[in-house]
């Protein structure tokens, strides 16, 4: 997204960025676009302001016949340790998919558009389960149509994405590149290596604090302090993650990107793999490319250990003095301290914590008493004394 825009248009995107309803977005946006020059520089976020007013009626539109009862369902309530949504484009096998791979039982069919609503289904991964999510197709040819819209606001909504393609489309290549630009667009960042950068406008902080693992590419602390001063941005908390760049962060300050860890399957490998390095060269090389067949079933059973992985989660068992551990894992980010643990347990225990004993891969020795900011490990288990 480009910098130079003049002051008044500025000034309009901090309104919409400080708006509470979609009313109110919706009218920051018209004035924005009226205040904005048209030309080369300004064309992708006069782009992105268009398709958000027209999501935002979209929004509008929904929530008045949800009102008048006949509700579209657009979310699934996450359940199991972490919801992964199945999106790509028609007749790939999404739902052929969810079919083996869970308890679920979708409609499959060879028409495109079969599928029209989201589908959930459960699938297990040693002792812990994840949740798929099935979703209609996403169409390509038409970036704006509203099913994309609803496609995407599942995927903004969940943990994980399980992008799929299969080896039978004509264009495989052409398809996979839109797909990607759709979710890029749309604020979804598939890859740790690209930049992504959260603001959290606080009246906590004293000024512009940078936290995060990310690195500033080409510019200041200071030119960051000059430019969020521009949206009116005072006192915040700006977290950054991989190579973050100055328009990455003022594209931020109003599309809000995510970063969500991705897999992309390549379906139907029983009908050759054809297409595989194609995929391959084309995605960022932290997003893993497995080739799968849901008809015969090759690679299935990897997909929830690579779910896990991208994921960056360990599983810890909580135990009681004297007692067995709980057969039944915390699914925590991996880097999760003790303390951690105590919190989700009890935010008195963690609280009143005085030591922990831990058994398993980052013990010393099993049973070692550690405190509070000891880093653990996948399949630790802790016992918490408070
Ligand atoms: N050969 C082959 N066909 C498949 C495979 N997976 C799905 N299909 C077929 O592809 C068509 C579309 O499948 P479906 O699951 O409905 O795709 P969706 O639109 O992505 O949900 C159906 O005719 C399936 O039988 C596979 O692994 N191999
Ligand atoms: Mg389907």
């Amino acid at each position: 997204m480009p910098a130079n825009l003049p002051a008044e248009a500025r000034g309009k995107l901090a309104k919409y960025s400080e708006a509470k309803t979609p009313e109110e977005k919706i009218k920051a946006l018209e004035e924005f676009l009226s205040s904005v020059p048209k030309h080369k520089g300004t064309e992708n976020l006069v782009y992105w302001a268009r398709r958000r007013l027209a999501e935002l009626r979209e929004e509008i539109e929904l929530r008045k016949r949800k009102k008048v009862g006949g509700g579209l369902q657009l979310f699934v309530e996450k359940s199991g340790s972490a919801q992964a949504v199945l999106l790509g484009p028609p007749n790939v096998g999404k739902s052929s998919l969810l079919a083996k791979l869970t308890n679920a039982k979708p409609e499959i069919s060879p028409y495109p558009y079969t599928t029209k609503l989201p589908m959930p289904g459960m699938l297990s991964f040693e002792d812990i389960q994840f949740q798929l999510v099935d979703t209609p197709p996403l169409n390509v040819e038409e970036l704006e149509s509203s099913l994309n819209n609803r496609v995407i606001g599942l995927a903004r909504n969940a943990d994980a994405l399980l992008i799929v393609f299969s080896g039978d489309l004509p264009d495989l290549k052409g398809v996979a590149r839109r797909t990607l630009e759709l979710l890029e667009d749309r604020g979804i960042v598939i890859s740790r290596t690209m930049g992504v950068v959260r603001i959290k406008k606080s009246r906590e902080v004293e000024g512009i604090r940078v936290v995060g693992r990310g690195r500033l590419v080409g510019f200041t602390e200071e030119d960051l302090r000059k430019l969020l001063s521009e949206y009116r941005i005072y006192n915040a908390i700006v977290e950054i993650e991989g190579d973050v760049t100055l328009d990455d962060v003022e594209s931020s300050i109003i599309t809000s990107r995510v970063y969500k860890p991705s897999i992309v399957l390549l379906n139907k490998v029983d009908l050759g793999t054809r297409g595989l390095e194609e995929l391959m060269s084309l995605l960022p090389k932290d997003v893993p490319v497995i080739p799968v067949s849901a008809e015969r079933g090759d690679n299935l059973h990897i997909i929830g250990r690579a779910l896990f992985e991208v994921l960056d989660v360990i599983r810890v068992y909580t135990k009681n003095p004297n007692k067995e551990p709980d057969p039944h894992p915390l699914v925590i980010k991996r880097g999760s301290t003790v303390l951690d643990v105590a919190e989700m347990v009890h935010k008195k225990l963690a609280e009143n914590f005085k030591y922990a004993r831990v058994w398993g891969r980052s013990a010393k020795y099993p049973g070692q008493r550690v405190g509070g900011g000891h880093v653990l490990e996948d399949k630790d288990i802790v016992e918490i004394h408070a």
